[in-house]
């Protein structure tokens, strides 16, 4: 089939691109879309041209498998079909249904109409994937809505609805028919009844500016970036686009863009988008299974954890049912519910009727009976193996045959959570992280008995739920938070050698981070980090050991942000290191004779970063992560790991192996065995190889 379909009908030629399943401008396309915009400029019998998608979709932008290739190098360019609209003196009207994203929204807003329906979704997403758009969309957006509000849409890659594009006039009209209200509008051009502004020669909204806009744009995107370049380079288009003419502006965008494309960063995101759809195939699930439809849920539990996966599967439009033991427990967590409700309508993200249409799905019971027809529960009580498994015998009793049993453990054993039922095969994890209803992250965990139609359905359902969801295996901590524990280990390890406190989770976060690890221990609540340290401590092989410091801490009585004083102070948000914590850390390290020193700034980063790589290479060893990039996965979605490095592992193969494998060396020599080097690891470094040959 042609990549660009071309059908004339009474002087309107409607040009259709086609590239399922979403529509890229793969060099065919741009080819024959060019192709087709020639042959429509030569013959006179054309009159006006109608360009739309097909599949649901209209287009969505450039070509991410090509990227990085010499096919994406090949003309025309989508800034070529956009001069060749220019140039062509007929009406040229997008319909679009469905997405238009990027380079397909800056081919559409070269048009000189368009007309959507209203499952249109508009979007510039281009700075996910560490680019800038490249064929003006910068400019085009910063003329249509503004220099504030474009910034705001490229960094967050929001997609606009039909409704909202309506009513910044980037798109003129919104039918269901969009063919057929296209073709009226360009016969309304052509009888002269409508003339269309072109995007680029509209004013820019706000003019005239404060001189001081660039530096304004400039310093709130660096604010958000956390050392992502594209953001920035976002600003200095958006405020070009203020200040240059059209052409000079134009030009810009695509000098910026150029220099993004090819960079380290590029490079990372795009491998990270490809990473994100990797790890929702699960390999070796046999070829007839079939996830179950979830169309009812429940959720035992109603803390913060229980709430907020209850607020998930509502928002999907899921109903479910929150299940605890008493109305007063209930009636609490129906309390936080609707006020997180609130918020999210108070800070937009979230309109009242979709807020009130959502809280209308979750009701409450204490009675099990109620869920017995659900598709799947999922608890979320405390971490405690003997409550659990009272659970799960309760939910064994009442549910219907066939129903998914999980657990939000994120600890815990599943096997052990499975065996008190007779169905352990519909047992299985899902672990959500907090906030649940913000964060992306979910990380399933197959039991050794969860059968694949339980695999493939909590899969599915991630995705229905908008998550994103990773297969990890059953250990201790799973993929993330095994890891993290050699990271907050390592941090401190550092303090009691000399790093200072603000200095490791300065560089953590000027890594891209979004706080620091001593900072997030204080977050999460030094008791609770000691819990978990005194409980790893009974199963702790010999020669390994822990540091004390945050046992220290907590006998001083700080447990961190939730009484005002942990690692750090707290004076509002601001943090400030006590001199007593300083002096207790001098004081572990002189009982333990180890001399002082201080660090630089690379040491940190080091031995903060290489060995999560080094324990995501044992991961992938014993077959809890089935993937490297799944690791990477985890990391960015559960813990704020910058996108713009990839991950963990895509980092640790940036910065060399053999430079982690020796660090994994060193730190057992200092820390215990278990820091020592993965033998796949230590294989990999030995062959010259990558994880693509783990
Ligand atoms: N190019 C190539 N393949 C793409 C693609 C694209 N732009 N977008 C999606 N796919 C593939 C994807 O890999 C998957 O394939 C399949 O389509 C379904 O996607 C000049 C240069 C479109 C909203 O950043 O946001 O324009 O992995 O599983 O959840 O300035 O994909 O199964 O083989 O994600 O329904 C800007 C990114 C490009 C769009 C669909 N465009 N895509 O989501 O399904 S840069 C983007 C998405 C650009 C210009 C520049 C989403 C989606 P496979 P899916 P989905």
């Amino acid at each position: 089939m042609a990549a660009a379909d071309w059908v004339f009908k009474d002087g309107i030629a409607v040009v259709t691109i086609s590239n399922p399943p979403v529509g890229a401008l793969s060099l065919a396309v741009r080819r024959e879309l060019g192709e087709a915009l020639a042959r429509a400029g030569q013959d006179d019998a054309v009159r006006a041209v109608i360009l739309t998608g097909s599949h649901g979709a209209f287009s969505a932008g450039g070509d991410i498998k090509a990227f990085n290739s010499t096919d994406i190098e090949v003309r025309p360019y989508v800034k070529d079909l956009q001069a060749q609209i220019a140039s062509l003196a007929k009406p040229v009207i997008a319909a679009i249904d469905g997405i238009a994203l990027g380079g397909g929204l800056e081919l559409a807003l070269a048009c000189h109409g368009r007309v959507a329906t209203p499952r249109a979704r508009l979007s510039l997403p281009e700075l996910k994937l560490g680019m800038l758009p490249g064929a003006a969309g910068v400019v085009q957006m910063t003329h249509l809505i503004g220099p504030e509000r474009t910034l705001d849409l490229l960094v967050s890659g929001r997609v606009m609805s039909a409704e909202e594009a309506l009513a910044d006039g980037i798109v003129d009209m919104v039918e269901e028919d969009a063919l057929a209200a296209a073709e009226a509008l360009a016969r309304a051009v052509l009888d002269g009844g409508r003339v269309f502004v072109p995007v680029l020669d509209r004013p820019v909204p706000g003019a005239p500016f404060d001189p001081a806009l660039a530096d304004m744009l400039r310093q709130q995107a660096a604010r958000k970036a956390r050392g992502a370049e594209a953001p920035v380079a976002a600003a200095e288009v958006i405020a070009a686009a203020c200040a240059m003419d059209v052409t000079a502006a134009v030009a810009f965008n695509e000098q910026r863009a150029g220099q993004l494309y090819g960079s380290p960063q590029q490079r990372a995101q795009t491998y990270y988008f490809k990473a994100e759809r990797a790890a929702r195939r699960v390999p070796g699930l046999p070829e007839a299974t079939r996830p179950a439809g979830i169309a009812k849920a429940a959720v035992i539990g109603s803390g913060t954890m229980g709430g907020g996966i209850a607020m998930v599967f509502a928002n999907a439009g899921i109903p479910v049912t929150l299940v605890d033991i008493s109305q007063d427990a209930l009636d609490r967590g129906m309390g936080i519910i609707a006020r997180n409700y609130d918020t999210s309508v108070k800070r937009g993200s979230m309109t009242q009727e979709k807020a009130d249409m959502a809280r209308a799905r979750i009701s409450g019971t204490t009675d099990y009976e109620a869920i017995a027809d659900v598709d799947i529960a999922v608890e979320a009580v405390f971490e405690k193996m003997d409550l659990k498994q009272s659970i799960f015998r309760r939910l064994d009793a009442v549910l219907k045959p066939g129903a998914i049993l999980a657990t939000n453990t994120s600890s815990l054993d599943i096997d052990a959570i499975a065996a008190v039922t007779g169905r352990p095969q519909d047992v299985i994890g899902v672990h959500f992280f907090s906030p649940a209803n913000i964060m992306k992250l979910q990380e399933n965990v197959r039991g050794t008995a969860s059968s694949p139609r339980s695999v493939a359905t909590v899969m599915a359902l991630g995705k229905a739920l908008g998550k994103v969801p990773v297969l990890a295996g059953n250990c201790d901590g799973f993929i993330g938070n095994r890891m993290l524990q050699y990271y907050q280990g390592e941090a401190e390890f550092m303090l009691e050698q000399g790093a200072g406190i603000e200095q490791i989770d300065r560089v953590a976060e000027r890594f891209g981070m979004p706080m620091g690890p001593l900072a997030i221990c204080d977050l999460a609540g030094v008791d609770v980090g000691v819990l978990i340290y005194q409980d790893r401590a009974k199963r702790l092989a010999p020669g390994n050991r822990q540091s004390p410091i945050a046992e220290r801490l907590l006998a001083m009585g700080r447990l961190g942000q939730k009484n005002g004083k942990g690692f750090y102070r707290y004076e509002g948000r601001e943090r400030i290191v006590d001199q007593e914590v300083v002096d207790a850390i001098a004081a572990v390290s002189a009982e333990l004779g180890i001399t002082r020193r201080d660090f630089t700034d690379e040491e940190i980063e080091a031995r903060l970063f290489m060995p999560l790589v080094n324990e995501g290479a044992k991961e992938l060893e014993d077959g809890t992560a089935l993937r490297a990039s799944d690791i990477d996965v985890v990391w960015v979605n559960g813990y704020g790991f910058p996108t713009h490095k990839g991950g963990p592992m895509y980092w640790g193969e940036q910065v060399g192996l053999e430079k982690v494998r020796d660090m994994a060396l060193s730190l057992a020599e200092r820390n215990g065995p278990r820091w020592g080097p993965s033998a796949l690891l230590e294989r990999l470094v030995r062959e010259g190889k990558g994880w693509a040959d783990a």
